[in-house]
C-alpha cells in the first residue's frame, strides 16, 4: 500500500497471492512481516499483516484437523469501511450504542451478561457505512474464549465505561489487562514497530458512556486522569443522545482510511459509491480495488483533489488523500 516498500516485500507478496496451501500462505506471509520496514507509515499494514498471519495459523490448524476445528468459530466477515467491536465490563451500555447508532436491535437490559454471541450492525456515517461488533462483556470472572479472537481481527475497537458505577476504572483496567494477558492490547495510537507478531495491537477509544447518570461527572474526571494519556476519550448518552456524533466520526477515523470517488472518462462522478482503502494507498492500490485486472492494464490515472490541481494527471505510484476523486486510463 505506501509507496517505498522494498521490492523483496512485493515479491513475497506476489508469492503469496500465488500460493495454494495453507502452509505457504503462512510462510509468505511472515516472510512478508520480516521484510515490512517498521515506521508510522506502515502502521496499518503491519496490524492487517498480522491479523493475515493470525487467520491464517487458525487455517492451517484447521487443516490440519481435517476441517473440523475446536470450538465455535464467532468469526464477523467485514461489510462496509471497516469493522469497530464494542469491548468493556458487563452492563456498560455496549449493545445500547449498537442499537443507537445502527439499525440493529440486539438484546440490552438492566442486568450482566447480556450479551452472549457477536451481534453485527451497519452505522451510517456521512457517506459511508461502518460495521460495529456488539461483543460479550469481560471481567474478572468471565471471558469467552473466541472473544480476543473477534478483537484482534478488528480494525479498531470502542473500549466502553460504564459512568453510572464507582468501579468504572477498575471495570476499564480489568478488561484491558485480561485481554493483555491474551496478547491483545487496547492501544490509542498503535506502535510504530512491534518485531513480536503474537502480540496484536488495537486502536482504540474510550467511550465513557452514561453521562446522564447521576455521579457521571465526577467519575468522568476520575476517568480521564486514570487513562486520558494512554486514549482518546470521549463521554456519551445513549440515552440523551450525547456525544454520538463525536462516536460516530471518532469510530470512522479509527479505521485509518480514506474515501475516494472514482469517475469514468467522460462521465460524471460516482459519488454515491466511494471506495474506502487505507491512509497511505496509491492510484494502483485504488486500481486493484476496482479490479485486479485493472491494475496491470493502468496506464496513468487523472485526479481531482486537495494534493493536486483539478483533473492533474498523475502515475501509478501517486498517494491518494481522501476526498480525492480519480479516472483511471489503461
Ligand atoms: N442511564 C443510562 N443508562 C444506560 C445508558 N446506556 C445504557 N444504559 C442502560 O444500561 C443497562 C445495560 O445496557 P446494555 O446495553 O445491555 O449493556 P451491555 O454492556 O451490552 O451489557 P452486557 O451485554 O451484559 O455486557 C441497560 O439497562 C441500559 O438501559 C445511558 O446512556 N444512560
Ligand atoms: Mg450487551
Amino acid at each position: 500500500m505506501p509507496a517505498n516498500l522494498p521490492p523483496q516485500y512485493s515479491k513475497a507478496e506476489e508469492e503469496f497471492r500465488h500460493a495454494t496451501t495453507p502452509a505457504a500462505k503462512l510462510e509468505k506471509l511472515r516472510e512478508m512481516f520480516r521484510l515490512l520496514p517498521k515506521h508510522k507509515g506502515t502502521e496499518k499494514l503491519q496490524s492487517d499483516l498480522k491479523q493475515k498471519i493470525s487467520r491464517a495459523r487458525d487455517d492451517l490448524e484447521t487443516s490440519k484437523s481435517g476441517g473440523k476445528k475446536a470450538g465455535v468459530s464467532h468469526r464477523v466477515p467485514k461489510e462496509g469501511a471497516g469493522q469497530v467491536v464494542l469491548v468493556g465490563g458487563p452492563n456498560a451500555g455496549k449493545s445500547a450504542i449498537l442499537a443507537g447508532v445502527t439499525n440493529a436491535r440486539p438484546e440490552v437490559a438492566p442486568y450482566p451478561y447480556t450479551t452472549r454471541t457477536p451481534q453485527p450492525g451497519m452505522m451510517p456515517w456521512e457517506d459511508v457505512r461502518v460495521q460495529l461488533v456488539d461483543l460479550p462483556p469481560i471481567d474478572a470472572d468471565f471471558l469467552e474464549t473466541w472473544v480476543p479472537n473477534v478483537i484482534r481481527a478488528a480494525d479498531s475497537a470502542l473500549l466502553v465505561a460504564d459512568l453510572g458505577s464507582d468501579d468504572v476504572t477498575d471495570a476499564v483496567e480489568i478488561t484491558l489487562s485480561r485481554l493483555s494477558a491474551l496478547h491483545t492490547e487496547l492501544v490509542g495510537d498503535l506502535p510504530f514497530d512491534v518485531e513480536d507478531e503474537t502480540i496484536q495491537h488495537v486502536k482504540t477509544i474510550l467511550i465513557a458512556n452514561k453521562a446522564d447518570a447521576e455521579g457521571s461527572a465526577d467519575r468522568l474526571e476520575i476517568l480521564r486522569e486514570w487513562f486520558g494519556g494512554r486514549f482518546p476519550i470521549v463521554a456519551i448518552s445513549t440515552q440523551s443522545g450525547t456525544g454520538l456524533d463525536d462516536l460516530k466520526r471518532l469510530a470512522y477515523d479509527s479505521l485509518g482510511v480514506i474515501r475516494v470517488y472514482t469517475k469514468v472518462p467522460g462521465k460524471p462522478v460516482d459519488r454515491e459509491h466511494p471506495f474506502t482503502i487505507p491512509v497511505g494507498s496509491i492510484v494502483s492500490d485504488l486500481a486493484r480495488e476496482v479490479h485486479g485486472d485493472l491494475e496491470k492494464a493502468l496506464k496513468f490515472a487523472k485526479v481531482w483533489g486537495s494534493g493536486v490541481f483539478d483533473g492533474q494527471t498523475v502515475k501509478r505510484d501517486h498517494e491518494l488523500r481522501d476526498g480525492d476523486i480519480v479516472e483511471l486510463h489503461t
